[in-house]
């Protein structure tokens, strides 16, 4: 007998389901480039990068990750890391350059190119929708504010579901509506770049719409599982005071998609409260709920970082790591947490406590997958060419036990996407801020695969987490 310094029986290691899915996932604008390239429409985020002072360092999506064009060395990535899918999204306006009506051939032949090279590796297509870039000529229109909207986006499923439906394992109408009404619409910190609390408020109700009448039209045209992706907040109060605060947090993130989706009404909650609630705003219309609450297949949950929420101190003042939200509230960064270079905590027990307390008494048997979950760190090239990212995979190791822990805790968890595959163009903060279990050199367009994704290869290969 060989001596085995690193046993690696079953004690050793936590065993994640049989059919687990792993996966990866990236989004159009953060990586492909190709800006108006065979055709494509601008969208609003060609028009905000390309505002002075919108994105950090004056960084575009003109050309991202190159992989309009190098596709086949991302897939080459994928399978190098052996995940059984690939979670990509769609650019409306390369398929309807105005977003209405008259469709780009050349936009479909591109995303044929890239679907069939992942069927042809044996990798599943999982295909998101929508993911952030609305074709600018609907933003002259109102964007999602404008109740149209829900058609438009209709018809753009549809298109989607006929040419591709066929070949794609599962589609995933929205990425993260929240984030584009408030962020989009409320902060600004996102194209459009609007502030306005009752455009944001409409966005909210017509992005829910717009993906009811997308799960219809991909149900018409494709027999693939439908799903909506989520980015869910866990936010813990510090003291008795703010767990009022904390529960209405929770309800303008968490309750305002998941109560019209698997509840058809808006948060009680929020009753009264016009910025926050649509249906306080007056948005609802009769039959809405019935649009909305068409039945999924799956929920697909983004998560990254939990919040903590206190009282601002009676003298106004916000302490050392504390972050005024409210009138009388802070956001704390506790002592002793780790922070990502994006300034996010590092708390793996909340993706456990948003599974358990805030998911699964919503989904109930619903299968529900981790569509994304990931970290940015400071990499750097060592002089022998190697990117050590230990930061990523701790922060990846813990992640990944607390889902194993919410599965053993009975949360239908199927499947993991790492985000990201690839380092990209990480929105308002630029290339600066590398999520990537792949190291791009942006000047070169050269890949190379970090430590990190050689330690997610070897959980892949294993369908197990080594506890060591
Ligand atoms: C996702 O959004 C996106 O889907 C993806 O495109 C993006 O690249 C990725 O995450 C990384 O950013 O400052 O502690 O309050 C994530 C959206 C919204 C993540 C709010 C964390 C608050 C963190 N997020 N958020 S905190």
């Amino acid at each position: 007998m060989p001596r085995r310094y690193f046993p690696m029986s079953t004690d050793d290691q936590l065993r994640f389901p049989d059919g687990f899915l792993w996966g990866a996932a990236t989004a159009a604008y953060q990586i492909e480039g190709g800006a108006d390239a065979e055709g494509k429409g601008p969208s609003i985020w060609d028009t905000f990068s390309h505002t002075p002072g919108k994105v950090f360092h004056g960084d575009n999506g003109d050309v991202a990750c190159d992989s309009f064009h190098r596709y086949g060395e991302d897939i080459a990535l994928l399978k190098r890391l052996g995940v059984g899918s690939y979670r990509l999204s769609l650019s409306w306006p390369r398929i309807q350059p105005t977003g209405r009506g008259e469709v780009n051939a050349k936009g479909l032949d591109y995303y044929n190119r890239v679907i069939d090279g992942l069927v042809e590796a044996g990798i599943e297509p999982s295909v998101t929708l929508y993911h952030w870039d609305l074709p600018q000529a609907l933003q002259d229109a109102g964007g999602w504010a404008n109740r149209d909207i829900a058609d438009w986006f209709g018809e753009f499923a549809a298109i989607a579901g006929e040419a591709f439906g066929d070949r794609v394992s599962r589609w995933i109408t929205l990425n993260e509506p929240w984030v584009v009404a408030h962020v989009g619409y409320r902060d600004g910190r996102h194209a459009p770049g609007i502030q306005d609390p009752a455009l944001a408020v409409a966005a909210n109700h017509h992005l829910l719409l717009a993906h009811g009448n997308a799960v219809s039209a991909l149900r018409a045209s494709s027999a693939a599982p439908v799903g909506i992706t989520l980015n869910l907040t866990v936010e813990r109060p510090v003291t008795p005071e703010a767990a009022a605060h904390a529960a209405v947090l929770e309800a303008r993130q968490n309750g305002v998609y998941l109560d019209p989706i698997f509840h058809g009404r808006y948060p009680e909650l929020l009753d009264g409260d016009a910025s926050f609630s649509p249906a306080a705003a007056g948005h609802v219309r009769d039959g809405d709920f019935e649009i909305i609450g068409a039945p999924l297949d799956f929920l697909g949950v983004n998560f990254y970082a939990p919040h903590y929420v206190g009282m601002l101190h009676a003298d106004g003042e916000p302490r050392r790591g504390e972050t005024v939200t409210g009138p009388d509230t802070v956001s704390i960064q506790p002592d002793g947490l780790p922070i990502t270079a994006m300034n996010w905590l590092v708390e793996p027990g909340s993706i456990r406590e948003l599974l358990t307390r805030i998911v699964a008494p919503v989904t109930g048997a619903l299968p529900v997958y981790i569509t994304e979950n990931g970290s940015s760190w400071h990499d750097y090239v060592t002089q022998d060419g190697q990117v050590n990212d230990l930061e990523r995979i701790a922060y990846l190791r813990g992640h990944l036990a607390a889902v194993h822990g919410a599965i053993a805790d009975g949360v239908p968890v199927k499947g993991y996407f790492a985000w990201s595959l690839l380092d990209n163009f990480e929105w308002a903060e630029g290339y600066a801020k590398r999520f990537g279990l792949v190291y791009v050199d942006f000047a070169t367009q050269e890949r190379l695969l970090k430590r990190s994704g050689e330690v997610y290869a070897s959980i892949v290969a294993a369908n197990a987490l080594p506890k060591a």
